[in-house]
């Protein structure tokens, strides 16, 4: 397993209903890793190109416009396996077919109130991270308790 970094974001939503604190502890009792975080009003543009993969698609405007419609808390976690993991711990796209336990499952119920993101691949990680965050906004650190997380 390697090393990865993926963009998580607490959307609009989820800052809204007060569901942030609950959301940031998920990932940090799986283990993972805080290289980021920060509270953030999103312009229309940076939400543009983050879903730019689904600019054709009905929904894109109503995307752009629940993304931007309050501040987001933009957060970088690190770890092995992280970005499938998180997917995991976010669970289905459609939180009415998100399995309990999962954040979605457990606290959304619509697909355009699903309260979180998390990045797709290790690739769209990095690129998200350099998306939503400039250079020296991002902190890396030795977490004392990693020789417990990982072997
Ligand atoms: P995910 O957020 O699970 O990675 P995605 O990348 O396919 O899902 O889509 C990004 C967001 O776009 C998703 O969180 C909510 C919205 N969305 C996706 N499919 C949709 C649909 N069929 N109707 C309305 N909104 C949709
Ligand atoms: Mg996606």
């Amino acid at each position: 397993e390697e090393v990865e970094q993926t963009y998580i974001m607490i959307k609009p939503d989820g800052v809204q209903r007060g569901l942030v604190g609950e959301i940031i502890s998920r990932f940090e009792r799986k283990g993972f890793k805080l290289t980021g975080l920060k509270l953030f009003q999103c312009p229309k543009e940076l939400a543009e190109e983050h879903y730019k993969d689904l600019q054709s698609k009905p929904f894109f405007p109503k995307l752009i416009d629940y993304i931007t419609s309050g501040p987001v808390v933009c957060m970088a976690w690190e770890g092995v396996g992280v970005v499938a993991s998180a997917r995991k711990l976010i669970g289905a796209t459609n939180p009415l077919n998100a399995e309990p336990g999962t954040i979605r499952g457990d606290l959304a119920v619509q697909t355009g109130r699903n309260v979180v993101h998390g990045s797709d691949s290790p690739d769209n990680g990095k690129r998200e991270i350099g998306l939503w965050f400039k250079e020296g906004e991002l902190c890396a650190w030795a977490a004392a308790l990693e020789p417990w997380l990982v072997e």
